[in-house]
């Protein structure tokens, strides 16, 4: 395939917050069309690469991203015009020695991802291929059926919401199906239940950022309550499981961490998430310590790591050079993937892959900020990952990701596997 970037055209469109964010339109010499929109996190890790915003407080609050976009429409866009998108990696490379420093502070991170992704897409179109196939084929995975497991954020506290609670995300993940949309069906369901019971329990049914119930609940115990009641009375107890992400940099101060009201030094954190694990089929736990307590991460790997998921986001930052130091000093035993923390879809799969080899799973995520851009349900289905977090069950920034692997299933057909990564 020899189709060539004919054209990249950067434009400023809003994200699922309301936030500017960066959408990619890129055509190829064969007239093939690709277009990609740029994700943004709220409870960022330091250790991500930069994303670039204006920073002038007289418009939209300083969160515009013209300067990105022009980084986009002139300078990348002169260094790419006329190169074949035969080679992702080529592609990306080419704008990380752009870029030239190690956080793509210079273009952006959301810039170069923009294009980074908008021309898998227009790749895929190019070889008439779904993405998720082109994905596979272009990073050399081989055949893919396998349909993510979702992580299912169903009760936000933390930076996301209003709601009290410490823990950023209670999420259910659906492990006894065999097929994906019986998975999302039980998902609902179960969103559906919940919804009944904190009416009736006096809470309100606003949602968070990423759709989930945002109750003024007490403590985490109080949530997994909810939660084990609202798949109970949906028929699926033992069906579905519990996993949190805590983000437990944000909790962080000083030295010790607030849960709930609560200070807890690193330790007592540990055996606190231990007594948890007891008490609930709780079998997932991201971002357990804040972002550079690596001591704290190893003490739960040590605790808990062979039975649990222990998943490194603000921790890992999809880096692989922080990926390796975790691998060495077995702080966790999984990592969430997001392509805007490191900034190119090559990177990305870097990452995955040496998660992979390294026996750890990966988690491919979404943002809290997101927008009607699929890209991730391709990205978990063609790189294999059998997971992906992307939020609750409802609104439309969220259920697009869950429709799109619909979409992926049906188009399989009798192919399509899903099962239970743990
Ligand atoms: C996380 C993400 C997504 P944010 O912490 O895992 O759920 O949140 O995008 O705000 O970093
Ligand atoms: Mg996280």
């Amino acid at each position: 395939m020899t189709a060539t970037i004919q054209s990249i055209h950067a434009r400023q469109i809003l994200d699922s917050r309301g936030n500017p964010t960066i959408e990619v339109d890129l055509v190829l010499d064969d007239g093939t069309f690709g277009r990609s929109a740029v994700p943004s996190g709220a409870s960022t890790g330091t250790h991500e690469a930069h994303e670039l915003r204006d920073g002038d407080k007289g418009v939209y609050m300083g969160m515009s991203v013209i300067n990105a976009i022009e980084n986009v429409n002139g300078v990348i866009a002169r260094a790419l015009k006329g190169r074949p998108v035969s080679d992702q990696r080529t592609i990306d490379q080419c704008m990380i020695d752009l870029d030239g420093t190690p956080n793509k502070s210079l273009l952006g991170a959301n810039a170069i991802l923009g294009v980074s992704m908008a021309t898998c897409r227009a790749r895929a179109g190019a070889e008439h291929k779904p993405l998720w196939q082109s994905l596979a084929e272009q990073f050399d995975v081989g055949d893919s059926h396998l349909l993510p497991t979702p992580m299912m954020n169903l009760i936000n506290g933390g930076k996301h919401a209003d709601s009290g609670l410490s823990f950023q995300e209670c999420m259910i993940i659906p492990t006894g199906f065999s097929r994906f949309s019986d998975a999302l069906r039980a998902g609902s369901e179960i969103f559906h239940h919940l919804n009944k019971l904190l009416k009736h329990a006096g809470y309100t049914v606003s949602v968070g950022d990423e759709g989930g119930f945002a109750p003024q609940v007490q403590s985490a115990e109080e949530a997994f309550d909810f939660l084990l009641n609202a798949i109970d009375i949906a028929g699926y107890t033992g069906k579905v499981k519990l996993a949190i992400d805590a983000a437990a940099s944000e909790f962080y101060s000083n030295g010790s961490y607030t849960v709930d009201a609560k200070k807890l030094s690193s330790e007592e954190l540990t055996t606190y998430y231990q007594e948890l694990c007891k008490k609930y089929p709780l079998i997932s736990i991201e971002d357990s310590h804040s972002e550079d307590d690596w001591d704290g991460f190893a003490s739960l790997t040590a605790a808990i790591g062979v039975d649990h998921q222990l998943v490194g986001d603000d921790l890992l930052v999809t880096n692989v050079q922080r990926i390796q130091k975790a691998i060495h000093e077995n702080s966790v035993n999984s990592v969430l993937i997001k392509l805007n923390q490191i900034g190119s879809v090559s990177e990305t799969v870097d990452a995955i892959s040496l998660a992979q080899k390294s026996g750890w799973t990966a988690v491919v995520s979404h943002r809290s900020g997101e927008t009607e851009d699929t890209f991730i349900a391709h990205l978990a289905v063609g790189l294999k990952t059998g997971q992906i977090k992307t939020g609750s069950l409802s609104r439309t920034d969220r259920i697009c990701k869950y429709n799109q692997l619909l979409r992926i299933e049906e188009q399989m057909g009798e192919k399509a596997e899903y099962r239970s990564p743990f």
